[in-house]
């Protein structure tokens, strides 16, 4: 354990609750927290057993009562910062907390910066900087399959898979450093074959982490889901229908949608992100036309579109047209309107759109509406069902860092194949340990690590 000094901070959100808890981590922090407690049969903090939780009263220098309060004792370094912490329960009042943290501050600690409690944690060993980068997505998740991404990070399971990779690629550059350092042992071809079938396993292995980021980037900032169609099929109620809610606004009058309407869903703890468009059609009206370009930019970007046909209509050029835009795309044809009389053939949509699901719905009497949510949560998912169970790399810096170490794998194996000095092809695969070891906070520069924490907010 390194020796910082002795920090505090209010660890709960700010505002009115039940309770608040301050947390102080440091050498000191039994020591400080022992000048404002109080027990009742005059034990202190020093002298009881670790992780314990003590019942008494935060006093203040005149030795008024402050706030009743329970304090969990823990020695470390089986603590979340590996440092002695303490950490106060008190009655979630603004300025009871305030009160009880200004005593602790005039007691000798100091108030801790954005995120200090972890970044010690990462500092004295406790979790890696992949681990710590994972209690920030935890603490910010706002979908529940994300939290569990986040909670898999921080268990080491991205860690574990970084460091046999990191491992093997260690082996690796041994074998070639005894190639360097006895030169007379003769360089076989089946030891650069050898060599070269291992670089290329690793840089699978980084593949997969780098292929499980599309998946890891939908947990976290959602699915980008566009509804789309011809003026009046029925997509703001589907939005509707799908939020169970009215949220946008629904009129039999062509073109009543003109702007992108966003709205943030869970299915089943996956998030999504649903837009409403303006239908797309030729329309002479400027307001019109900007939303109908809108609409046709998020066509472009979703992952997937819901088109949306009227049942009890005919195909005319404008759905045809609009066919033609999303054939290629991650698309479900939404058959609306399925309690009115059919007028539409579903050969004539499976001329156009071949092989694309077709879903029978109607956003009036809900029919067909959760079979299709389901299929969209698989769709996104592409069937991956143990989401739960698996780590798929979130952040940008993550998958930044596996791609610098998988070019240099490469660019390893190039070299070997060519014959190229084994000391240069050592500096590559050198240079891809580093890059994982940037993951994980072994080779992470000062100011990596400071731009990290100070994402954090106060207290954690
Ligand atoms: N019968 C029936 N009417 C619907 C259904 N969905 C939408 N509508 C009606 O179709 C009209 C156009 O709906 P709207 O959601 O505004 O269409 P949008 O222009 O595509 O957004 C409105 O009068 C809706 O009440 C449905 O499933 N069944
Ligand atoms: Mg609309």
């Amino acid at each position: 354990m390194k020796n910082f000094d002795t920090i505090a901070a209010v660890s709960t959100p700010q505002g009115v609750g039940g309770i608040a808890v301050i947390r102080v981590s440091g050498d000191r922090a039994f020591e400080i927290t022992d000048k404002v407690f109080c027990t009742k049969s005059g034990k202190k903090l020093t002298e009881t057993e670790t992780h314990k939780i003590v019942y008494g009263f935060i006093k203040d220098e005149d030795g008024c009562n402050i706030d009743e309060v329970l304090v969990s004792k823990m020695d470390a370094p089986h603590t979340f910062t590996g440092e002695n912490v303490t950490e106060i329960s008190c009655h979630g009042g603004v300025s009871v907390v305030k009160l009880v943290l200004k005593e602790l501050l005039k007691a000798g600690a100091r108030l801790a910066a954005n995120g200090e409690f972890t970044k010690r944690a990462f500092l004295n060993g406790k979790i890696d900087l992949a681990q710590a980068e994972a209690v920030i997505d935890i603490i910010n998740a706002d979908s529940e399959l994300n939290v569990y991404n986040g909670e898999n990070q921080l268990y080491g399971a991205l860690t574990d898979k970084l460091m046999a990779i990191r491992n093997s690629l260690i082996d690796i550059t041994s074998d070639i450093i005894a190639v360097i350092d006895y030169p007379e042992e003769d360089i076989t071809v089946e030891n650069i074959s050898e060599t070269i079938e291992k670089l290329k396993k690793a840089n699978d292995d980084i593949q997969l982490l780098m292929k499980s980021y599309h998946t890891g980037k939908i947990l976290k900032e959602g699915a980008k889901i566009v509804i789309a169609g011809k003026p009046n099929v029925g997509k703001s109620s589907l939005l509707n229908a799908l939020l169970k809610e009215n949220r946008a606004i629904v009129t039999e009058i062509e073109g009543t949608t003109r702007d992108v309407l966003e709205e943030s869903l869970e299915i089943d703890g996956l998030k999504v992100r649903i837009m409403d468009t303006a239908g797309v059609r030729t329309s002479a009206d400027e307001v019109e036309k900007i939303g109908i370009d809108k609409a046709i930019e998020n066509i472009e970007s979703a992952d997937l579109v819901l088109f949306v046909l009227d049942k009890s209509r005919e195909l005319s050029d404008e759905d045809i047209e609009l066919m033609e835009r999303i054939k290629d795309k991650n698309a479900f044809v939404v058959l609306n309107k399925s309690d009115l009389e059919i007028k539409l053939s579903l050969t004539d949509i499976r001329k156009h759109l071949p092989g694309k699901r077709i879903f029978e719905i109607s956003s009036k009497t809900f029919d067909g509406i959760n079979e299709m949510t389901e299929a969209i949560k698989d769709k996104i998912l592409d069937g991956d069902v143990n989401i739960k169970e698996n780590v798929y790399i979130s952040n940008e810096r993550h998958f930044e860092m596996l791609h610098h170490a998988s070019e240099h794998i490469k660019q390893a194996v190039i070299d070997l194949e060519n014959g190229i000095y084994p000391d240069i092809v050592s500096i590559e695969i050198e240079n891809a340990i580093s890059s994982l070891g940037e993951i994980t906070g072994q080779t992470v520069s000062d100011e990596i690590i400071h731009n990290i924490f100070a994402k954090f907010c106060l207290g954690k």
